[in-house]
């Protein structure tokens, strides 16, 4: 996970399921995070190879088979918004009252590495477009 090429590289190994995934340690304190905001519902903690200064996941605690936004059902649309409030919050919180990035990546092509949906809360310095 130390460059943008590994990202891909564990991108495209990773294999799409809904099997447990190394955020459900995180969420039970099995591993270490760097904890930036937890309530009942979602918990928040910064990305272990980080893209810019801040850089967060938002994460759901229960999966509920939400590996990526690709699986999102009707009853997620709840949860769902709650993610992108609390993105809001965060990034209040984290001072980026210039702007900031979400980014939910879904799929091989899509760059996600990691079968647990989460949202990217990047921030902190001047992003581009169009994204790689
Ligand atoms: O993003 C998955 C992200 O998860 C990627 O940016 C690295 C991050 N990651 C992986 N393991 C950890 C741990 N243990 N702590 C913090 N962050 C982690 P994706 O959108 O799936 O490519």
């Amino acid at each position: 996970h130390s460059s943008m090429a590994s990202e891909k590289e564990a991108a495209l190994a990773a294999v799409p399921s809904d099997s447990p995934t190394i955020f459900d340690k995180i969420i039970n304190k099995e591993i270490p995070s760097k904890v930036v905001y937890e309530d009942d519902k979602v918990l928040a903690f910064r990305d272990i190879a980080p893209q810019a200064p801040t850089h967060i996941l938002i994460i759901p605690k229960v999966k509920d088979g939400l590996t990526g936004l690709s699986k999102a059902e009707e009853r997620h649309c709840e949860i769902l918004g709650y993610l992108l409030y609390t993105a809001k919050l965060i990034a209040k919180q984290e001072g980026l009252e210039d702007g900031f990035r979400i980014v939910i990546n879904d799929g091989p092509k899509g760059c996600q590495s990691v079968y647990h949906l989460h949202i990217h809360l990047i921030g902190g310095r001047q992003m581009n477009w169009p994204p790689g």
